[in-house]
């Protein structure tokens, strides 16, 4: 009878020198000498090195299995300072549960192969880099539930179906619903904004589309989105909640993540000094930053991925950029009641990055709303339900959408956005 089945990472921290463990997983590395066949194995939690010796029942298993067989197996925990985590299992019984084929990822493949390991995404995911960034993606989504629930945000769930642009139809990926034409959604905001009627304060993180062609290390044609929305409030409740968010899971993700953080090869201390009040300059001064480095920009034009990089490397963090000009921005932002040319919008900018999210207080009158509808030459009878909220006991709201990708990106140091997320979905990519 086998013992009962043990986690990898358990037997490490356990050091149990000379007792017996059971565990199962996967042939992640074999080699083979005279005497003995090394196995590491590989589960969710860790890596351990496993050996047979040629003298043991197991050794024609050990012989026979092949990388990525399935496996479980009883043995004596032993100390062994060559062994990765210094401990080792010397195997009593192996048994092959689903033995593997050869299999096509191989060990010390270089740059070149990429694509190849992209065409391979379901069996990558297997790398242990892979399964250390989805550790820490899972341990920063619990971190944001944690903090919008702390904070008595509702979540909700809004739909993935929409009848009309949130953020402009140049990124808008059309479908056919039946004999009409439908759209994903690029952004829950409106939604969130009719549910703060309700709710006064909600969150969601869900999935958005854009049909983005941009082919950047930025750029996903669907991610999943953190965004809050909530009433009463204003652009200062705004920035605050925002660097209050983004400091709570830098933080707790160095505490809690930081095993993962280090063996990702990731700057933890980053994380660490994710302190608030985060710098907060104007639009107007970042293009006169902009043009003192020498870049030719213009008021009233908008920042490309190269000036938002030039702008953060002088932070060296995160910071706020705001008041924006209001033809660069969306239909649903306020203006400045003392001065229309600029919108209450604002972007949090990160280094190599750049812009991680946008917020903005949301027009809250009727007329101005209109106004700016008719002024983009948007279709005032797409968005009735949208003005309805300005008829009906309009109040001052505001909100933000946070990329968790570009986040993640961020945070991990990672060279593009599609390894933050499991199966990415590109311009040219959407196999496997
Ligand atoms: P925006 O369009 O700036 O604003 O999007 C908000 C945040 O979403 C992320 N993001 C992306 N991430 C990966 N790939 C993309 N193609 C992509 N596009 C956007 C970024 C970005 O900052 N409703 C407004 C926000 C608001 O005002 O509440 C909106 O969607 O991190």
């Amino acid at each position: 009878m086998l013992m009962p089945v043990v986690a990898i990472q358990t037997v490490l921290d356990g050091k149990k020198e000379g007792k017996s463990a059971t565990i199962r997983g996967w042939i992640y590395r074999k080699r083979e000498s005279k005497q003995t066949i090394f196995l590491i194995i590989r589960d969710a939690s860790g890596v351990i090195q496993c050996t047979v010796k040629r003298d043991n029942p197991s050794w024609s298993q050990a012989e026979k299995v092949t990388i990525e067989s399935s496996v479980v197996l009883e043995g004596i925990v032993k100390q062994d300072k060559r062994a990765p985590g210094g401990y080792e299992i010397a195997i009593e019984k192996l048994s092959v549960i689903g033995l593997a084929e050869t299999f096509p990822i191989t060990k010390g493949k270089g740059k070149e192969s990429e694509e190849f390991l992209r065409d391979n995404r379901h069996l990558w995911l297997r790398s242990r880099r892979m399964n250390l960034i989805m550790k820490v993606r899972s341990e920063v989504l619990r971190f944001t539930h944690d903090f919008f629930r702390k904070e008595d945000f509702i979540e909700v769930s809004p739909p993935m179906f929409i009848s009309s642009a949130c953020e402009g139809g140049s990124t808008l990926f059309g479908l056919k619903y039946f004999d009409k034409q439908l759209y994903l959604t690029q952004s829950a905001q409106l939604y969130l904004e009719a549910l703060i009627y309700s709710l006064e304060k909600v969150y969601c993180v869900a999935p958005s589309f854009r049909a983005e062609k941009s082919r950047t290390i930025r750029h996903l044609t669907e991610y999943w989105h953190i965004e809050p929305e909530w009433a009463f409030a204003d652009m200062d409740d705004l920035m605050r909640v925002e660097e209050d968010l983004m400091s709570y899971i830098c933080q707790r993700t160095a505490k809690n993540c930081k095993k993962e953080i280090e063996s990702l090869g990731a700057d933890i201390s980053k994380l660490k000094a994710v302190k608030t009040p985060f710098p907060r300059i104007t639009y107007t001064e970042a293009i006169e930053k902009l043009n003192a480095k020498g870049f030719k920009i213009k008021w009233g034009e908008d920042f490309g991925f190269e000036d938002e990089k030039a702008l953060a490397e002088e932070f060296g963090g995160p910071f706020f950029v705001y008041a924006y000009p209001r033809q660069i921005k969306a239909f649903y932002c306020k203006s400045h009641r003392d001065n229309p040319d600029l919108v209450m919008s604002t972007d949090m900018l990160v280094p190599r990055i750049g812009e991680i999210s946008t917020g903005g207080a949301r027009e809250d009158s009727k007329e101005e709303l209109l106004k700016r509808i008719s002024e983009l030459g948007l279709r005032e009878e797409d968005y009735r339900w949208y003005i309805d909220l300005r008829r009906y006991g309009t109040v001052p709201h505001v909100g933000f959408g946070l990329g968790l990708e570009r986040l993640l990106t961020w945070m991990l140091d990672l060279e593009n956005i599609i390894d933050s997320i499991p199966f990415p979905r590109t311009i040219r990519r959407f196999y496997p």
